[in-house]
């Protein structure tokens, strides 16, 4: 039977870059995330009868929501719900699900990279059926949905036991649990050359993969241990588990040091990787040498060719616009289009389903292609193991060669987190205010030639998202970017992104911190961060 619990609005429930994330108290509080997954389903009105995919990544407070979800699924119509055993599907994943089952969307459970348990972070977001995550006029009309919502539906069932594989009936509908695993991993065989990998694996190639004991343990096992033939004990932290092991599941030189200290002694192995909470970031260092995202990107785009699920080459390249150029110039030497979207994995959706690019990227550790609609970390980290295996080089190796044919990008990230909201907002207006009287003036040798808030107009659907950074960019291709996250649950976190070009025949073996302090030192004069918020170090740099 279907009941309609009546319930009032929630302040608040507005979708941020991935989704609507808050701390899980938030989240326990009655009718809460029963409100916000009524909101989503009353947008996106499912056919009778749709499927909708359900999971997550594991995090405290997973279960609880899931068996709300799938009595709120069927009495709202569904026909079918898949949800992945043990409620995990990672992030890529759950878009594999959608595209291959012809779901009419998801609900991905998770809060990302941020830390788990009762007192941590908890999340929702919906992906829409190619995949991806809803585009803005969606969440924006959940959004508005839930400020007016006054009623969700349920049927009465017992909870579904989510750790056994098979369908139950439930109302007029039914429950399928899935394997989480087995579909991406047959995805991830299409694509990838397994047997180049493994032979390089059999002639000694050693990698480690650090799961930051969140959703990618079973997908790395599987994939690296058992079908690529790595070692034993290859996979860290494996078993996910509801709190991260106290950590935070964000694959950065922080919360992956126990990584970089590994790839960075005497007896490294070959190639280190690692993945966050939901399974869409991904980390990659050489043996003594961290490739930063926006390298990565723009080293995967050169070399993809050799996989054979892109033996037909690179059609087009976009990454987000904070990220480095350096995918740019790997366009430009391809003859292929590059686009300079927002932050978030869903301006890439249009460019992908109109099939004008191949591959995308963001600094933020995200990287993937048109096999799915989201970031993609296992992808990633198959993609580079594919090239070293083809080409039998290593990290090291392929950044020198690299850089020495594009040149190479400086890059590094500023995060001031848990800012008090209206300071770091005084600091963007501030400063907007300031942008038109930028260009001409000069910050020691740092000569201002442009100064703008990035406005995108999407080149496939027209639609217009403004006020998606500020942009300061300086003669001879240098640039700092600065912008408010959309993903923290706490105040405000100011972002400040450092950008400085060397070209090839110029010095592309120094250190980074040192070939950035000029652009540090204006970032500063620009836009006064420490007068605005009482900070003069960042709380993390990437
Ligand atoms: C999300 C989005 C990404 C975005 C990132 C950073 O990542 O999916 O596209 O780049 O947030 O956002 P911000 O700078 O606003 O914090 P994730 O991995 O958290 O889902």
């Amino acid at each position: 039977m279907i009941r309609s619990i009546p319930s009032t609005p929630y302040a608040g429930q507005k979708p941020g870059t991935s989704g609507l994330r808050k701390k899980v108290r938030e989240f326990a509080q009655a009718n809460y995330a029963e409100n916000f997954i009524q909101a989503v389903i009353d947008v996106v009105a499912p056919a009778p009868g749709a499927t909708l995919v359900i999971g997550g990544d594991g995090r405290y407070h997973n279960r609880t929501v899931i068996q709300a979800a799938i009595r709120i699924a069927i009495a709202n119509g569904y026909g079918r719900v898949l949800v992945g055993q043990g409620g995990i599907l990672s992030t890529p994943a759950a878009s594999h699900v959608i595209r291959s089952y012809g779901a009419s969307g998801a609900l991905v459970l998770s809060a990302s990279h941020n830390p788990g348990g009762p007192d941590e972070d908890f999340g929702i977001k919906y992906n829409i059926a190619n995949g991806g995550p809803a585009p803005e006029a969606v969440t924006e009309a959940i959004y508005a949905r839930t400020l007016t919502i006054d009623r969700w539906l349920t049927v009465d069932a017992p909870d579904i036991d989510l750790d056994r594989l098979g369908d139950t009936p439930v109302g007029a509908g039914v429950v399928s649990v899935i394997d989480p695993v087995a579909d991406y991993a047959d995805l991830m065989a299409t694509l990838f050359d397994f047997a180049a990998i493994r032979a390089a694996v059999a002639a000694g190639f050693t990698a480690t993969f650090d799961a930051m004991h969140a959703v990618t343990g079973p997908y790395a096992v599987e994939i690296f241990e058992r079908r690529l033939g790595f070692a034993a004990g290859t996979v860290k932290n494996r078993v996910p588990l509801e709190d991260f092991g106290g950590h935070h599941p964000d694959p950065n030189r922080v919360h992956a040091k126990a990584l970089f200290d590994t790839m960075y002694a005497d007896d490294a192995p070959d190639f280190g990787a690692a993945s966050d909470g939901d399974g869409d970031r991904n980390l990659i260092v050489g043996r003594g040498c961290y490739v930063t995202p926006s390298d990565s990107l723009a080293m995967l785009a050169a070399n993809l060719h050799l996989a054979p699920g892109y033996a037909g080459g690179v059609k087009g390249i976009a990454r987000s616009m904070p990220t480095s150029a350096a995918a740019d110039r790997v366009a430009a030497a391809l003859g292929i289009p590059a686009f300079e979207t927002p932050t978030g994995w869903k301006f890439f959706g249009n460019l992908l389903d109109a099939g004008r690019i191949t591959i995308c990227g963001e600094e933020s550790a995200g990287t993937s292609s048109d096999h799915v609609r989201e970031k993609d970390g296992v992808w990633a980290v198959l993609a580079w193991l594919n090239i070293l295996a083809v080409r039998g080089i290593s990290v090291a190796a392929l950044a020198r060669e690299h850089w020495a044919t594009y040149g190479r990008t400086y890059y590094a990230r500023h995060d001031y987190e848990a800012l008090p909201t209206e300071a770091a907002a005084a600091l963007i207006a501030d400063l907007t205010a300031r942008l038109p009287a930028l260009p001409g003036t000069a910050f020691g040798p740092l000569h201002v030639d442009l100064a703008d808030s990035f406005c995108y107009v999407d080149p496939v659907d027209g639609a217009t998202s403004a006020n998606q950074g500020l942009r300061v960019l300086f003669a001879g291709g240098s640039r700092i970017v600065f912008r408010l996250s959309g993903t923290g649950t706490e105040g405000a976190t100011l972002r400040v992104y450092l950008e400085r070009y060397e070209p090839a025949d110029g010095a592309l073996d120094q250190d980074t911190d040192a070939m950035l302090a000029e652009l540090i030192a204006a970032a500063e004069a620009i836009a006064g961060i420490a007068r605005h918020t009482g900070r003069t170090q960042p709380s993390v740099i990437t």
